[in-house]
C-alpha cells in the first residue's frame, strides 16, 4: 500500500498479562510521534480493560486496542479482537510459557481474525526465542512464519535480518536500527530462513511453488501480497520479536503491519466497549467497517451527544469518521456491546460473554446504599459483559459473577471508587435444602379461643418422602366433608409455609403431603385456622420423618492442557468431586477435559485450583446437576451456622 492512500486500521494488542502489550503500545506511539516521550504506560500495571490508542504512521492511520493479559479480563480482549484487522500477540521469550497463549489462539483461529506474533523482551541475554517459537507452534493450530531473521552475537539478540528484503539490520538503543552489511555467519541461516518462509507460502500458491521448484527467484512484491493474502485469511502467523521497551523491533513491526494488513471486510459499526465516564457519560464504542457517521445523524433512532476518536492516548471530538476508525458515541443509552448498527444483524455474529467462574455475596456497609449498589452493579456489568449480578432468592444474597477473584476485588474497587460504595464481598452461601427419609402420620390442631369467636381448624396427614426432583405434591382424601372443601387449599397454603423453612433450617424439598382427614366448627373454623393447622401438621411432621441435608451438586467439565490432566482429576476428587469421564478436548491438540459431578460449596476453590496448576489456562463449564444427601460431621456443622444464621436474623 502506498504512503496515505490505506484506509484507517484497526490493531488489538493481545496476549498473557505481563507479556508486555502496554510497554510495547508505548514505544509505537512514541516512535509515531503520539506522544512526545515514553513512559505514559506506567509501572506495568495489571491491564484491567482495553485502552484506545490512535496514531499515524507514515501517513497511515491506526487505532491501537490495548488489551488486557489476565485470565480474569478476557472479555475485553475478545470483544476488541473480534472488532480488529490485526491481532497482535505479545509474547515472552519464555518456552514454558507458551501454553498460555493457548486459550487466545484458538479464539482468534475460531473466529478467523488475522494475527501475527510479536515476541518481546528479546534484548536479554536469556530470551530462548527458537525454543520458544518450537512450543508456540505446539499450540497454534497455524503455521508460524518466520518473517525476521535474529542477528546473534553470543548468547544475545542483536539485530535481525528481513527475510523478504534480505537486510541485517542492528539494534541501537534510543534510535533507529542500523542498516548494516549481512554478517557472514548469519548467511546461511538467514537464507535457509529466506527458504522455509518461501516454501511455506508456496504451501498455499501453486505459483510460488512452480517458481521454487525451478529455481526462479519470486519477485518481492509477489512475495508481499501472499504473505499479506495468508494472513488475511488467517492460514498464517508472521513472526517479529524484538523489545517493547528498548523500542527494538518496533519500527519493523509498524512497518510490516502497515504493508501486510489489509482491511478486514465488515458491514455497519459494531459497539465493542461501553464506559460510563464522568465527563461525557456513556460512551459506546464503536469500530467502523462500512459507512460514515456524522455528528447530528441519528444512530439506531438516537442522536449521539458527541463523536470522539482516540488521538495518542486520549479521545478528541470529531465531527466525522469513516471505516476503519474506532468512535467513541457520547450518551446513546439503548446502544449495549455487541450491538450492530447500520447493518444487517445476524443470528450468531457476536458470540456470548464469558460464562462466570466464580461469585461473591455482596453486602453494602451503608444500608441505604442498596438501592444505589444496584445501579452501579448495572453500570460495572454494562461496561464488561463478563461481570453479572443476581439477587438469589434461595439465600436473600445479593452475589456478584465473573471470572475469579481479580475480577470482582477490582469490581468492589470500582464501586469504592467511582461510587463512593463501601461494599464488602463475602463467600456466597450455598443454596443447601433439606429432605425426608420417612413416612409419617401427623396430627395439627388450631384453637383459639379470644373474645368473641375463636379460631379453630384440625387436621390429620400422611408425610412421605418423594423421589429426587419430585418437589412438593400435595393432595387430599377427605371423605364425607370432615374439612369443608373450601378450607383444604387454605390447608396447602399452610403445608407449602412449612416447607420453606425444614427442622435443619433450609427450604424441604421432594415431599409428599396428603390430608387425609380432620374436624372443623361451623363458627370459629376459616381459612386462617386451617392454614395454621396444616403448617403445624406439616412442620411437626417433618422433624419427625428423619430429614436429611441436601447439598446442590453441579455437573463440571474442567479443561486442561494435557500435562496437568491427572493433577487435575486429583484436584476434583480432593474437593469431594466424582470424576464421570476424561477425554481429548474437542478442536484442542493436547488438551484434556475431565467430567465430574462436584458439589457446589467447592466450586469457589475449583478454579482458584485450577489455574494455579495450569499458568492461569485450566478452567472448567458448569450447570446445576441435582441435590445429594450429606451427612456426618460436615453436614453438622453446615446446620449448625445455619441455626445460628437463623438465631441471628
Ligand atoms: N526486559 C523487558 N521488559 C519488558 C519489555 N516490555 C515490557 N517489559 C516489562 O514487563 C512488565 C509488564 O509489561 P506491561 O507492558 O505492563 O505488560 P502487559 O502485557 O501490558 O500486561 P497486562 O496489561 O497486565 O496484560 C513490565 O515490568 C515491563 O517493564 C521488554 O521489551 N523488555
Ligand atoms: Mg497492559
Amino acid at each position: 500500500m502506498t504512503s496515505g492512500s490505506a484506509p484507517p486500521r484497526v490493531a488489538a494488542l493481545v496476549g498473557p498479562h505481563g507479556s508486555g502489550k502496554t510497554t510495547l503500545l508505548d514505544s509505537i506511539l512514541f516512535l509515531c510521534g503520539a506522544t512526545s516521550r515514553k513512559g505514559f504506560a506506567g509501572e506495568s500495571a495489571l491491564g484491567t480493560e482495553v485502552a484506545f490508542a490512535g496514531c499515524s504512521y507514515l501517513g497511515d492511520r491506526w487505532t491501537f486496542l490495548d488489551c488486557p493479559g489476565s485470565v480474569e479480563f478476557q472479555q475485553d480482549a475478545r470483544n476488541a479482537a473480534l472488532v480488529c484487522d490485526i491481532a497482535i500477540l505479545v509474547a515472552e521469550p519464555e518456552p514454558d510459557r507458551a501454553v498460555m497463549l493457548a486459550p487466545m489462539l484458538r479464539f482468534l483461529d475460531d473466529h478467523s481474525i488475522p494475527h501475527i506474533l510479536f515476541v518481546n523482551k528479546v534484548e536479554g541475554a536469556k530470551a530462548r526465542l527458537a525454543e520458544t517459537l518450537t512450543a508456540i507452534q505446539e499450540v497454534s493450530d497455524k503455521k508460524l512464519l518466520l518473517r525476521e531473521a535474529p542477528l546473534q552475537e553470543g548468547s544475545g539478540i542483536v539485530g535481525f535480518v528481513d527475510l523478504i528484503s534480505e537486510r541485517a539490520y542492528r539494534y541501537r538503543p534510543g534510535q533507529k536500527s542500523e542498516h548494516i552489511p549481512m554478517p557472514v555467519p548469519a548467511q546461511p541461516v538467514s537464507a535457509s530462513a529466506r527458504q522455509t518462509l518461501l516454501e511455506n507460502l508456496a504451501d498455499l500458491d501453486d505459483h510460488l511453488l512452480e517458481e521454487l521448484l525451478s529455481d526462479i527467484v519470486p519477485e518481492t512484491a509477489e512475495v508481499y501480497r501472499l504473505l499479506g493474502q495468508d494472513l488475511a485469511s488467517d492460514l498464517v502467523v508472521p513472526v517479529f520479536f524484538g523489545s517493547g521497551s528498548q523500542d527494538f523491533g518496533v519500527r519493523r513491526l509498524l512497518k510490516a503491519l502497515r504493508h501486510d494488513v489489509i482491511p478486514r471486510p465488515g458491514h455497519g459499526a459494531r459497539i465493542f466497549k461501553t464506559v460510563h465516564a464522568a465527563h461525557t457519560g456513556k460512551l459506546s464504542y464503536a469500530r467502523l467497517w462500512s459507512g460514515q457517521i456524522s455528528e447530528g445523524a441519528p444512530i439506531d433512532g438516537h442522536r449521539p451527544s458527541g463523536l470522539y476518536t482516540p488521538v495518542g492516548i486520549g479521545l478528541t471530538k470529531t465531527d466525522k469518521v469513516g471505516p476503519g476508525e474506532v468512535v467513541a458515541l457520547g450518551r446513546i443509552d439503548s446502544l449495549q456491546t455487541g450491538d450492530l448498527v447500520g447493518a444487517e444483524k445476524t443470528s450468531d455474529d457476536w458470540p456470548a460473554s464469558l460464562p462466570a467462574l466464580f461469585c461473591l455475596a455482596l453486602a453494602a456497609a451503608r444500608k441505604q446504599d442498596e438501592v444505589k449498589l444496584t445501579a452501579a452493579l448495572a453500570r460495572l456489568s454494562e461496561e464488561d459483559p463478563s461481570l453479572r449480578f443476581e439477587h438469589d432468592i434461595n439465600t436473600n444474597e445479593l452475589v456478584l459473577w465473573g471470572q475469579g477473584e481479580i475480577h470482582l476485588n477490582t469490581a468492589l474497587e470500582r464501586l469504592r471508587g467511582r461510587f463512593n460504595l463501601e461494599v464488602a464481598g463475602r463467600r456466597a452461601q450455598v443454596p443447601y435444602r433439606e429432605t425426608i427419609r420417612k413416612a409419617v402420620t401427623e396430627h395439627g390442631r388450631h384453637k383459639r379461643q379470644t373474645g368473641g369467636h375463636g379460631q379453630f381448624g384440625d387436621v390429620h396427614i400422611d408425610i412421605a418422602p418423594l423421589p429426587r426432583s419430585g418437589g412438593f405434591v400435595f393432595s387430599d382424601k377427605v371423605v364425607g366433608g370432615v374439612v369443608p372443601k373450601q378450607y383444604i387449599p387454605a390447608v396447602e397454603e399452610g403445608a407449602r409455609e412449612a416447607m420453606r423453612r425444614g427442622p435443619l433450617g433450609f427450604p424441604v424439598v421432594d415431599v409428599r403431603v396428603v390430608l387425609t382427614s380432620g374436624s372443623y366448627h361451623s363458627v370459629d373454623s376459616s381459612d386462617m385456622a386451617f392454614k395454621q393447622a396444616g403448617r403445624l401438621a406439616v412442620s411437626e411432621g417433618l422433624a419427625k420423618a428423619d430429614p436429611v441435608l441436601l447439598e446442590p451438586v453441579l455437573a463440571v467439565e474442567i479443561a486442561v492442557p494435557a500435562d496437568y490432566t491427572s493433577k487435575a482429576q486429583l484436584i476434583l476428587s480432593s474437593r469431594r468431586g466424582r470424576i464421570l469421564g476424561t477425554d481429548a478436548r474437542e478442536g484442542w491438540r493436547g488438551w484434556d477435559t475431565v467430567a465430574a459431578h462436584l458439589p457446589q460449596a467447592e466450586m469457589a476453590g475449583l478454579i482458584v485450583d485450577l489455574r494455579s496448576l495450569t499458568m492461569g489456562v485450566g478452567t472448567f463449564s458448569w450447570s446445576f446437576a441435582h441435590f445429594q444427601e450429606m451427612q456426618g460431621k460436615a453436614a453438622d456443622k453446615i446446620i449448625e451456622q445455619q441455626r445460628a444464621n437463623i438465631a441471628a436474623q
